[in-house]
């Protein structure tokens, strides 16, 4: 029998004490957005039973319809921000504008959160997820909205849970990605996945079909050639997975690995993409160059971008390495 590796088994306390670039306040910060997304893990799972399903009867910033549950984890994690004291600061998918806590220039951290990625999966039992990422605050003055918008690699903790068959957290602090498996019968978490590593190829990309007549040419010849299978370009046959949730795509990516891809499209020319830079593309980019993969726009790595907006959208390839490559190689072929 192979020999576990060393951390396996550990608490998500027990792990974090021996990692190094997590201070006492980021590990403290850290450990209660694991404890409330346990609550929220325990709110989903109860589902109709806790009167958590339906909308909120109201639309978020983006303009999209808000859910219950997207409402009430806000409003968990913003709790959870606050009484930590860990924190200057949260921006939210959810929210308009930037929470300042009072005696917000004390927090170490900025933090912002989507805090459940797919919601349309909520009322039919199918995964989602939260996202984190933390930023470090200004110190000796409060913080200000423009202090969030520091790009991808300023961040010193990422990652997500992700409510499904089993609720797992995925954390990097910068020195790989460790995975957790929450027990719900004590709400402990304990290390099971101690390494992630993505494979640098794939025979699986997720992306959603149906806006295919959309796409920019690159977009288009990437899944055209992979769609030709054995005897097209690519000289082998692809599988096709989309959950609809980021978060639940990136995971199985980070699980057996595959290319995730919500590129621009010219239904809105002018807007980059679907997905958020802040909530959703800088800290799952993060987790997946962490382990080893890829995360671009398109032309240049997501954690480069200089964001300009809190709610700033993006292009999104990420995941295998060499899938990516050959999707950016694209996209420069087509520019030049
Ligand atoms: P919501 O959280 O607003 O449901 O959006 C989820 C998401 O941002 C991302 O997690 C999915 O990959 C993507 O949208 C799904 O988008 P489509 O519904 O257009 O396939």
């Amino acid at each position: 029998m192979d020999t576990p590796p060393p951390l396996q088994g550990h608490t998500l306390a027990g792990y974090l004490a021996t990692q190094a670039k997590a201070d006492a306040s980021l590990r403290a910060l850290v450990l209660a957005l694991a404890a409330t997304c346990g609550e929220i893990s325990a709110l989903v799972a109860r589902g109709a039973l806790g009167d958590v399903l339906g909308s909120a009867g109201a639309e978020n910033v983006q303009g999209e319809v808000q859910k219950k549950l997207d409402v009430i984890s806000n409003d968990m994690l913003v709790a959870c921000a606050e009484q930590s004291g860990q924190v200057a600061a949260v921006g939210s998918e959810e929210l308009e504008d930037v929470i300042v806590f009072p005696g917000g220039d004390r927090g170490r951290h900025l933090l912002l959160f989507d805090p459940l990625d797919g919601s349309s999966n909520i009322d039919v039992n199918v995964s989602i997820g939260t996202i984190f990422s933390v930023l470090p605050a200004p110190t000796g003055r409060a913080a200000t909205a423009q202090d969030f918008l520091q790009g991808g690699r300023s961040q010193q903790a990422a990652g997500y849970t992700l409510y499904g068959p089993q609720t797992v957290l995925v954390l990097t602090l910068g020195e790989g990605v460790a995975g957790f498996t929450l027990d719900p019968r004590d709400g402990a978490w304990t290390l099971t996945h101690p390494d992630l590593r993505i494979p640098r190829d794939t025979r699986e990309f997720a992306i959603n079909m149906s806006n295919q007549r959309h796409w920019a040419a690159p977009v288009r010849r990437y899944i055209d050639d992979a769609l030709a299978g054995r005897t097209g370009p690519r000289g082998k046959d692809f599988n096709m997975r989309w959950v609809a949730a980021m978060v639940a795509d990136v995971h199985r990516i980070l699980s057996r690995g595959g290319v995730f891809l919500y590129p621009w499209d010219q239904r809105e020319p002018d807007r980059p993409g679907k997905l958020r830079l802040m909530y959703e593309a800088n800290p799952l980019g993060w987790v997946v160059e962490q382990a080893g993969g890829a995360a671009s726009d398109g032309r240049q790595p997501i954690l480069d971008i200089a964001p300009t907006s809190l709610h700033q959208r993006v292009s999104v390839v990420l995941g295998s390495a060499e899938e990516v490559e050959r999707v950016v190689a694209h996209h420069h072929e087509a520019a030049a």
